[in-house]
């Protein structure tokens, strides 16, 4: 499930990865598109939530505004989430990519992140949130800070295992600032504890967090150049797969 900031790419990386994993080793993918207010997606869903609920069509016929008929969406969706279920149940292929929407904020702190988790932890160990990060943003070592918290903040809400990867490497200039977060984290935490009180709380905060993550690498990837899926794939593998590293 492909989670993250509006606009960080997750369209466009279930649309990369799922082409990837065809065309590298024929897997079927089923893609899940369930952004009520999506105007335009690069896939061809195979599960479409604006079926059955869309956010433009609630306004209208609600009068609400953007942000109000979002929210309604949502919660209709979390008191349809059999609909979600279902398709992912008779899905019956290799992969389900679920696109989540744009207004993270709307889609994680409402119910329907809470029961979408609950609901596929039935699944246990197969289902991995991506939480995607714009790599434009990752300007400064206290940005990792904000990576780590968020991702603890979107494992405690939505109750499964989180990867976050940093999409759009091919845009990012300063290839050294994005680091490799996870084995870079010594360099990080030191970096951060030189730049006073904050920064060494933020230090202490990237550590402890790190060091309970279940990923061993955080990847960089580019849903436009398809660079990093590979790596992608490896800690989806990982952390999917009783068999543990791919290599
Ligand atoms: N250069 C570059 N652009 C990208 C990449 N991934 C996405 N984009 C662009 O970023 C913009 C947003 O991409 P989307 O895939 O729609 O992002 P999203 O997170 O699904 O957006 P919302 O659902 O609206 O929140 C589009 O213009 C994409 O073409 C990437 O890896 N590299
Ligand atoms: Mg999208």
């Amino acid at each position: 499930m492909f989670v993250g900031p509006a606009g960080s790419g997750k369209s466009s990386l279930v649309h990369a990865y799922s082409k990837w994993l065809s065309e590298e080793f024929g897997l079927r993918v089923y893609k899940i598109n369930l952004d009520t207010a999506a105007e335009y997606i690069p896939y061809q869903p195979d599960f479409d939530i604006r079926v059955y609920i869309d956010a433009h069509r609630i306004a209208k016929e609600l009068r609400l505004g953007p942000n109000g008929a979002l929210v309604k969406s949502m919660e209709m969706l979390s008191e349809n989430i059999e609909l979600v279920t279902k398709a992912v149940d008779n899905a019956g292929t290799d992969f389900i990519l679920i696109d989540t929407p744009g207004q993270m904020e709307v889609f994680i702190f409402r119910d329907v992140a809470y029961k979408l988790g609950q609901s596929l932890g039935k699944y246990g160990r197969e289902v991995v949130a991506i939480f995607v990060i714009d790599g434009e943003v990752v300007k400064r070592y206290e940005d990792y800070a904000f990576i780590a918290v968020m991702s603890v903040a979107l494992q405690a809400r939505l109750g499964i295992d989180v990867v976050p990867v940093i999409n759009k490497i091919d845009l990012v200039r300063d290839l050294s600032i994005v680091g490799d977060v996870i084995s870079d984290v010594e360099e990080i935490v030191k970096r951060l504890s030189t730049s006073g009180t904050y920064g060494e709380m933020l230090a202490k905060i990237v550590n402890m967090i790190w060091l309970y993550a279940k990923a061993t690498r955080v990847p960089r990837v580019s849903a436009r150049s398809m660079q990093g899926l590979e790596e992608l794939h490896r800690i989806v593998h990982e952390l999917t797969c009783s068999c543990g590293d791919l290599t």
